[in-house]
C-alpha cells in the first residue's frame, strides 16, 4: 500500500514576522543611513492603515550619540531627539510603545552597555556550531552567500531591540574562515555595508595562529608564512598591525576582533609561554589606531583532564588564570566571560570573574542558541534567568554584553517560533538590564501577532525555563546531559571523560564539595555571595549541588530529603510539560506556529519523560531510596 506522507507547504521567511509584525514591508536598498530608515518605518506605519497614528519629527542632536529623548506634546505628533543611531533606536521605541499601548518612556534613554553584541557561530561552509534553526544566513560553500532582502531584515530585528554589533563567525576559526580577513576581505566589507545603515558594525572572529597560515589570511604575494605566532615577536606584531590596517581600509568601522585562544585546542600564546594579557595587548595594539576592540574569551580550562583527578575543579579555572592578570589588560580589551563558571549549563551561579575583575574592562556573555537548554525544541524562555543574573552582576566594570546567536536560514527564524522572544529579549536586556521579564515576555507577545493569546502564553514562557530545569539538571547539578550532542539524559555520560564535567554520585552522596574545604570555588566569590553559598542550609536550593557534596537523606528548608527533592522535581517537572502542551493547544495562534509549536511540544513531552525516567532510575538505583510516594520508578 501506498504511504501518503502529509508534508507541510513550505511558507517564506517573509511570512515569519519574528516580533516585526507590522514591519513587514521590504526595506528598500537604497535607505542608507539610520536616520532614513527611521524616516521610512515612521511613515510606512503611518500608511498602513492605522488611523489616527501620530506623525514623527526628528531632532537631530549628535550629541546624544546612541541616547534619545521622545516627547508627545500633543497626541498626533512624537517628537524623537537624539544622535542618528539614537533617532532610529527612538523610532523603534516609540513604535514598539504605539503597538503595545504602552507610554513612551520618559526622560533621556541611554543604553547600559555600549557594545551590545550578537555572536554567530557560523561556518563559511553554512553550517552552525551548535546551531538550532537550519545553515548560515550568510554563508554557504565557504563564502558568502545571501538574500539581501533577508539580510536587511536581519538589520531591522537586531536594531529595533538595540543590538549594534553582529559578530559573523565562529569562534572556533578554521581554515575557510580566516579567509574573511584575507581573501575575501571584499565580501566581509560587502556584508559589512549591507548593515551599516542600521548602526551595526561587524566583529570578527580571529586565529591566534593565522600568521603561521599557508592559506587565504596571507594576501602577500608569496602568501609568506611566519614560522612563530609568539605576540611578543616583532614580526608577528607587525603582521598583525599590516592584517587590521588592511581589514580597516575595507571596514573602516569594523567594531574589531574576537578571540578564542588556549581554549579546547585553539592556538594561544601559552604555546610561547606568554600570558593572556601578553597575547591580547598585543592584537589590541594593532586595531587601536582604528579605534577597534579587542573581545578575549575567557573561556579557558584543561579538557584534558584525568577524571580521577579530584584536585582540579574547571569551574575555578578562568578566575584562576584571569584574577592575577586584572589590570595587565589594554584600555581596549574586553574580557569576554561566559556568565556562569562553568559552560552555559541550565542553572549556574554567576562566574566569579564577573564580580572579581575591577581593572578591566569586561563583557557578559550569554548562549541564546539552545545548546544546554533544548536545542529549540524543547521551550525555555530566558528573561526570568536573566534578571537573576543581571541583579548578581557586578555592574561598574561590564561594558559589554555579547550572546550567543540562536539564528539560521529557518523560515521562522529560530526553529521554535517562541525562540525568538530570547533574542528580543536580549537586546532589551542590553539596554536595561533592570527590565521585568514578564514585561519584556508581553512587549514580545504583543509585537509578535500573538495578542490574542497573550495571558496564558505569557503564564507559559514565564515558567518554561523553571519547567525544563525540574525535569533536567536536579538542584545546580551540571553536565547530565548527552555527551556532544547535549541534548537528553546521560547521567554518567561526561562522567569518566576529559572535560571536567564530574557530579560523582555514588551510593551516598552526589555533587562536589566547592566550599572553601572542598575545591575553594567559593573562595573565589565576594565575602556575602560566599557566606550565602558556603552553608548548605542556607544556599539557594537551585545552587544546593553546585557548591555542595550532599547525601541523599540531607535535609532541605521545606522538610523533604535531597533524594526526595530529585524524584518530585522529575515528576513534577514531566506533569508541568503536559500542562503546558494543553495549555499551548487551546491558544489562539496563527496556523504555522500552531502545527510548529505542536510538533515541538511533543518532543519535547518524550525529552522529558526521558529525563524524568532516565535520572530517576539513576539515583533510585544507586542510593536505594525508594520514592515516598510509590510512583514509577524502573529498575
Ligand atoms: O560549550 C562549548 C560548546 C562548543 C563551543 C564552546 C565555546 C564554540 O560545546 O561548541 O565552541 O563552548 O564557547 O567556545
Amino acid at each position: 500500500m501506498k504511504e501518503t506522507i502529509q508534508m507541510r507547504e513550505p511558507i517564506s521567511w517573509m511570512e515569519y514576522p519574528a516580533w516585526l509584525e507590522a514591519f513587514q514591508q521590504p526595506l528598500p536598498e537604497n535607505l542608507a543611513a539610520p536616520g532614513e530608515i527611521a524616516a521610512f518605518e515612521a511613515e510606512s506605519f503611518a500608511g498602513e492603515n492605522r488611523k489616527n497614528s501620530p506623525s514623527f519629527c526628528f531632532v537631530p542632536d549628535e550629541t546624544l550619540g546612541e541616547s534619545y529623548i521622545l516627547e508627545r506634546d500633543d497626541p498626533g505628533k512624537i517628537t524623537v531627539r537624539g544622535g542618528e543611531q539614537g533617532i532610529l533606536y527612538g523610532t523603534y521605541e516609540a513604535l514598539f510603545d504605539l503597538i503595545c499601548e504602552k507610554p513612551l518612556p520618559e526622560g533621556i534613554q541611554t543604553p547600559a552597555y555600549s557594545l551590545r553584541m550578537l555572536d554567530s557561530w557560523d561556518n563559511p561552509d553554512g553550517t552552525i556550531e551548535r546551531g538550532y534553526a537550519g545553515r548560515s544566513l550568510w554563508f554557504e560553500g565557504g563564502c558568502f552567500s545571501y538574500d539581501p532582502v533577508r539580510i536587511r531584515q536581519l538589520g531591522r530585528m537586531l536594531a529595533s531591540t538595540g543590538i549594534n554589533v553582529l559578530c559573523i563567525n565562529n569562534v572556533n576559526v578554521d581554515a575557510s574562515a580566516r579567509s574573511l580577513i584575507g581573501d575575501l576581505l571584499p565580501e566581509t566589507a560587502g556584508f559589512a555595508r549591507l548593515l551599516r545603515p542600521f548602526g551595526i558594525r561587524l566583529m570578527i572572529s580571529v586565529d591566534f595562529s593565522s600568521p603561521m597560515a599557508i592559506d587565504n589570511v596571507n594576501p602577500d604575494a608569496g602568501r609568506r608564512a611566519l614560522r612563530t605566532a609568539d605576540p611578543l615577536d616583532e614580526e608577528v606584531s607587525m603582521w598583525w598591525k599590516n592584517c587590521a590596517a588592511r581589514v580597516y581600509e575595507a571596514i573602516p568601522d569594523l567594531a574589531g576582533f574576537l578571540v578564542k585562544a588556549d581554549s579546547e585546542h585553539r592556538p594561544g600564546p601559552n604555546t610561547y609561554g606568554r600570558s593572556h594579557a601578553q597575547g591580547a595587548n598585543m592584537l589590541a595594539a594593532a586595531l587601536a589606531p582604528y579605534g577597534g576592540k579587542l573581545v578575549w574569551r575567557a573561556f579557558v580550562y584543561n579538557c584534558m583532564q584525568d577524571w580521577r583527578d579530584t584536585g582540579t575543579d574547571r569551574p575555578c579555572a578562568a578566575y584562576d588564570l584571569y584574577k592575577p592578570l586584572d589590570g595587565q589588560f589594554a584600555d581596549n580589551v574586553i574580557l569576554q566571560v561566559k556568565n556562569g563558571p562553568y559552560d552555559f549549563q541550565v542553572r549556574e551561579p554567576v562566574s566569579p570573574l564577573l564580580l572579581g575583575m575591577q581593572k578591566t574592562n569586561l563583557a557578559a556573555e550569554l548562549q541564546l542558541t539552545q545548546e544546554y537548554t533544548g536545542h529549540q525544541i524543547d521551550l525555555f524562555v530566558m528573561p526570568p534567568l536573566w534578571r537573576e543574573f543581571f541583579d548578581r552582576m557586578g555592574k561598574e566594570k561590564i561594558s559589554a554584553v555579547a550572546a550567543v546567536s540562536n539564528l539560521g536560514r529557518d523560515e521562522n527564524w529560530t526553529g521554535h517560533p517562541f525562540a525568538a522572544c530570547n533574542l528580543f529579549a536580549f537586546g532589551q536586556y542590553a539596554w536595561n538590564p533592570n527590565r521585568n521579564p514578564e514585561e519584556v515576555i508581553r512587549r514580545w507577545i504583543r509585537l509578535s501577532g500573538y495578542r490574542k493569546a497573550e495571558e496564558k502564553l505569557t503564564a507559559v514562557l514565564l515558567q518554561s525555563s523553571r519547567i525544563y530545569e525540574k525535569y533536567t539538571a536536579p538542584l545546580g547539578l551540571c553536565w547530565m546531559v548527552n555527551p556532544g550532542e547535549h541534548y537528553g539524559p546521560s547521567p554518567w555520560g561526561y562522567e569518566f571523560q576529559a572535560w571536567g564535567t564530574y557530579n560523582r554520585a555514588d551510593r551516598n552522596a552526589v555533587g562536589i564539595d566547592r566550599t572553601a574545604s572542598g575545591t575553594g570555588l567559593l573562595k573565589q566569590y565576594p565575602p556575602e555571595l560566599a557566606l550565602q553559598y558556603e552553608d548548605p542550609s542556607v544556599c539557594p536550593d537551585e545552587y544546593l549541588l553546585f557548591f555542595h557534596r550532599l547525601p541523599y537523606s540531607f535535609l532541605m528548608r521545606d522538610g523533604r530529603t535531597l533524594i526526595q527533592r530529585i524524584y518530585d522535581d522529575h515528576f513534577e517537572g514531566y506533569n508541568e510539560v503536559l500542562r503546558m502542551q494543553q495549555t499551548l493547544s487551546e491558544l489562539d495562534l496563527p496556523e504555522r506556529d500552531r502545527l510548529a509549536v505542536e510538533e515541538r511540544m511533543q518532543m519535547q513531552i518524550h525529552n522529558a519523560r526521558e529525563w524524568r525516567d532516565v535520572i530517576n532510575t539513576f539515583f533510585h538505583r544507586l542510593s536505594g531510596v525508594p520514592d515516598q510516594y510509590g510512583r514509577k520508578i524502573y529498575n
